[in-house]
């Protein structure tokens, strides 16, 4: 029986409890959006009483399905739902509705608030991020379940509005989600024809949605009546779920702002407050008491509660299950354990090598380093934006991602750098495994919005990438990074590791890897690099520390300290021994990292870097800007600070400074002019 025969005068005020919290929270913070929740209340009740697999009891169980906002501004919507079904969200938290400290803040954000799977705001990524969840529950099922033994078995699903189907980002995942058959993937478009300007008429007119979907292999359905239908949502949720070989899009037609006597169907009620006389209007039209505030019936709780006992059911059940595979599967289970708990399982970096003599780029170092990895650790899978010829990031005979399966440890995210950073967050947010991204660095710009999700949601995801510089060459300026580095560190939370030689690409890695809560941003070289003889300079575990002295003179205290980074460490201790054959004692820093050094005491900082040495000199290939906080005034930073050129890498390291002798006539100017300062 549907529900809408079933308990319509429950049903419904339940929707009307939904709605009429999240336009009380919203006018007593006098902030907010108000047209999405009372809009996409029912489509979001039925979904949750119905179908959402979820126990308030254990926001974090491993096998719930997943919900997630995307349209983040409709926050009240996620917030009166938790609140109802019984997270630890108490009714005070919503009268506290986006002020300090409060667990309701004016986005979803992942971490602050029990039953939130991702911080949510930034248009369309929230979609990506559910794309990323579903291929994470099937590379999972595909790990872990054996016959008879079902332990990964969930959905994901995804409240999306025309905002995020605008966006591109949308476009990317939906694509790639289509190529997977990920059929355990369902959105629920909030088709209200209206954004925050105005209606669709103005800029979203002409596009069919659903035969866009329907093109990109998704399984699509249309339910006219989203104000009021919960019956015909439900069967067309139903009918979502038992298309297992395609995601599902459900287009669910509703009125933004609904039951608003003068705001609804108009993007008055997309972004403000209704204000005291229209929510009382609103409440009436609603066949609620229109002066009751945060008012919830006794039926209404209790109802709730006996929708939420499926899940805490379905939880019960899939513990015995659980149990009885980590009987049978003992190994499998303390790999999970490791997992789940953040760890990793002993051993996983056995197969790391040592790297000795020669020369390497440090993305074949990488590649190298990162399969070394994957052949100690399954749950261990990752992708490139059709680059991995060229970044190496690929894993040797691990075969294709399967969606279906979930065998395969390459996905192919195709062209799609946008929606691969998202993905992937996705991925880590899901939990339970671990994985990585690849393309060139230029092109982190089209990830940086993901990136910066990343780091905000402390997401262990590691970003590789390649041709990090000038040296890239031939194909010119657009594919030379320049900013990218500076642009990178800015980014709070972020740690950047440009690695010197392949030593220090398999520290770089192996302290990517111990971190459950920090994505890492690997920044590679295409060209060869001087693989360090170790004997003669310092150990790459100095890497861990951000910088450290790669080499100091024979004899005496360094008259000057050069600072370098990546592919251009060896163009230092070039310089280095060019100064030294002149009776010029130098330090080489090698500083990987900015963001791990600053985390260092200050004796070690003025152990690397001692103050009273100012001559000093930074060599980096990219934009300039911070290199003073470690030159100071009196020193010199070696970089670019304009485009780049299409010509041969070593040609454009000559034509725009990056010699060895250019270094060593720094290091004799800053040495001059210290003695005429004298
Ligand atoms: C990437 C991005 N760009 C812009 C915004 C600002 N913004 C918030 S909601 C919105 C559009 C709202 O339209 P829709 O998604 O249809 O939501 P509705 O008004 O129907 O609730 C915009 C432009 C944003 N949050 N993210
Ligand atoms: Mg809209």
């Amino acid at each position: 029986m549907l529900m809408s025969e079933a308990h319509a005068a429950v049903d419904r005020a339940c929707v009307q409890a939904i709605r009429t919290l999240s336009i009380d929270a919203i006018e007593r913070a006098n902030s907010g959006h108000p047209g999405l929740p009372l809009g996409a209340a029912p489509m979001a009740y039925v979904l949750w009483q119905r179908f959402l697999t979820h126990d308030p009891a254990d926001p974090a169980w491993p096998d719930r399905d997943r919900f997630i906002l995307s349209a983040g501004h409709g926050s009240m919507l996620i917030y009166s739902l938790l609140h109802l079904s019984g997270y630890d969200l108490p009714l005070d938290e919503l009268k506290s509705f986006r002020q300090w400290q409060s667990r309701t803040p004016g986005h979803p954000e992942f971490g602050h608030v029990p039953g939130v799977e991702a911080t949510t705001g930034p248009l369309g990524q929230g979609s990506a991020n559910a794309v990323g969840m579903a291929v994470a529950e099937r590379f999972l099922a595909g790990r872990y379940n054996k016959p008879g033994h079902n332990i990964v078995d969930h959905w994901t699903w995804a409240l999306v509005s025309d905002g995020d189907l605008m966006e591109g980002i949308s476009a990317e995942a939906a694509s790639l989600a289509g190529h997977l058959g990920l059929g355990k993937l369902v959105y629920l478009y909030d088709a209200n024809d209206v954004s925050l300007d105005g209606p669709n008429s103005l800029c979203f007119s002409t596009e069919d949605v659903a035969a866009r979907y329907r093109a990109y292999g998704w399984h699509v359905q249309t339910v006219t009546d989203g104000d009021e239908g919960l019956g015909d949502i439900e069967i067309a949720l139903e009918a979502a779920r038992a298309e297992t070989a395609k995601p599902s899009l459900v287009i669910v037609k509703t009125t933004i702002g609904y039951g608003s006597p003068n705001k609804s169907g108009n993007c008055s009620s997309h972004g403000a407050p209704l204000g005291t006389e229209e929510v009382r209007l609103t409440k009436q039209a609603l066949g609620c008491d229109p002066e009751a505030e945060f008012a919830v019936s006794d039926d209404v709780r209790k109802h709730f509660a006996d929708g939420v006992k499926r899940g805490s059911e379905a939880r019960s059940a899939w513990k015995q299950r659980f149990a009885a595979w980590r009987d049978q599967e003992p190994e499998l289970a303390a790999e999970w354990d490791a997992l789940a708990g953040g760890e990793l399982p002993a051993g996983w970096d056995a197969a790391i090598p040592d790297f000795e003599g020669g020369s390497m780029a440090t993305r074949d170092a990488g590649g190298k380093v990162l399969n070394a990895i994957a052949s100690k650790l399954a749950p261990f899978f990752g992708g490139d934006a059709d680059l991995g010829c060229s970044t190496k990031t690929t894993l040797v005979d691990q075969g294709s991602f399967n969606g279906q399966s979930g065998l395969g440890r390459n996905v192919h995210y195709g062209v799609r750098e946008h929606a691969m950073g998202a993905i992937a967050n996705g991925i880590a947010y899901h939990g339970g495994l671990r994985t990585f991204t690849g393309t060139f660095f230029v092109f982190s710009d089209y990830m940086r919005p993901a990136m910066r999700l990343a780091a905000m949601n402390e997401l262990p995801v590691t970003f590789v990438f390649t041709h990090d510089s000038i040296a890239v060459g031939e194909d010119g300026p657009t594919h030379q990074p320049i900013e990218h580095l500076a642009s990178l560190r800015a980014m709070p939370g972020l740690v950047v590791i440009r690695p010197a030689d392949a030593n220090e690409t398999a520290e770089a890695w192996r302290w990517s890897m111990g971190q459950s809560k920090r994505p890492v941003t690997l920044v590679l070289s295409r060209q060869k690099l001087t693989t360090f003889d170790r004997k003669q300079c310092a150990s790459a575990k100095g890497l861990a520390r951000g910088a450290y002295v790669l080499c100091d003179p024979a004899e005496g205290a360094p008259r000057a300290i050069l600072i370098a980074t990546g592919s251009e460490v060896e163009l230092a201790m070039a310089a280095k021994d060019a100064l030294q054959e002149q009776g010029i004692g130098v330090r080489v820093v090698s500083m990987p990292s900015w963001e791990l050094f600053e985390e260092q005491d200050a004796s070690y900082r003025a152990e690397v870097l001692p103050p009273d040495c100012s001559a000093r000199v930074s060599i980096e290939a990219g934009a300039t800007q911070g290199w003073k906080q470690y030159v100071g005034d009196a020193g010199v930073s070696i970089g670019i600070d304009h485009y780049g050129a299409s010509a041969p890498g070593d040609v454009l390291y000559t034509k725009f400074g990056f010699t060895a002798e250019r270094i060593v006539q720094s290091v004799r100017d800053l040495l001059s002019r210290a003695v005429i300062e004298h």
